[in-house]
């Protein structure tokens, strides 16, 4: 199966980043996840006896789903833990034609599927709690130096909904150092702050994809990126997960381990394998 241009790995190569326009196929792989969101927020609705439109996907994930928070902020976070448990989303992120992707990008990798590293993020509007501030992937999740995130969205995204902010080329910087948790008021991956961030990011052209249920957004486990801010009325539904290469020697170095995915500060992980950042 090749599913890359020539055009398409050296664009990967240099910028840090691709977008595959209509890479899934939207009535099978997309749309039976919308209709399982639908039946969750229709079942959370009842329980909660919020009223409001659940008939269509568009409407629970829309409507149903702001007045479901604005009732209680809390059952925003119950659909959270349970979309990503949604059996086609997780068809979606164990999709062979993933993995293939990964080969043709990194040559002579064995693929694995980052355990903790998938999700679906819905982005509220005006919430900054869980904004990803610039970061790379790298220190947050580990696994392998050479991992890819893969970032496909739910709803067509508007630049009103905040679309992902990448820094382009940033990848060839290699790994960026990160303020020590003590100078971070945030816990966790949102704590990671780059070390001269304003400086770094003026370096750079930036990029806000636009992008449509179907599109797939791939990012270099080292490009520098963040999350847009949604000013709409409407959420920003995402999903995002990472592929890694167990073949990578840094990856067989750490045994492949999670970052914060695996309850695991990256720093005492790199520490013991004697990495120095
Ligand atoms: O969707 C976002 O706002 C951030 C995404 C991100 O950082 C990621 O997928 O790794
Ligand atoms: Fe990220």
């Amino acid at each position: 199966m090749t599913l890359l241009t020539d055009s398409d790995k050296r664009h990967f190569e240099e910028l840090g980043l691709l977008l595959l326009k209509g890479f899934y196929d939207v009535p099978n792989q997309i749309e039976p996840i919308l209709e399982g969101i639908r039946r969750i927020v229709e079942i959370l609705c009842r329980k909660y006896h919020v009223e409001a439109p659940t008939h269509t996907a568009h409407h629970a994930m829309t409507e149903a789903f702001m007045a479901l928070i604005q009732r209680d902020r809390a059952h925003g976070g119950e659909i959270y833990d349970a979309v990503k448990q949604i059996p086609e989303f997780m068809q979606l992120v164990s999709d062979v034609r993933n993995s293939s992707l990964f080969r043709e990008l990194r040559e002579g990798s064995i693929p694995g599927l980052a355990a903790g590293g998938y999700g679906i993020r819905i982005d509220c509007p005006g919430e900054a709690t869980f904004k990803a501030p610039w970061h790379q992937e790298f220190p947050a999740q580990l696994r392998s130096l050479d991992g890819i995130v893969y970032w496909t969205p739910l709803v067509t995204i508007r630049p009103s909904l905040g679309p992902v902010e990448v820094c382009v080329g940033s990848h060839r910087e290699g790994i960026v150092p990160v303020l020590s948790p003590a100078e971070s008021a945030q816990k966790g991956a949102y704590a990671l702050r780059l070390v001269g961030e304003a400086e770094r990011l003026a370096r750079y052209q930036h990029q806000s994809p636009l992008t449509e249920p179907g599109d797939l957004l791939m990012m270099d486990f080292l490009t520098l990126h963040q999350s847009g801010e949604n000013v709409d009325v409407f959420p920003r539904w995402s999903i995002q997960f990472r592929y890694f290469n167990f073949a990578n020697p840094l990856g067989v170095k750490i045994g492949w381990k999670g970052s914060f995915a695996g309850g695991q500060d990256f720093r005492a992980i790199l520490a013991e394998a004697g990495v120095a950042i």
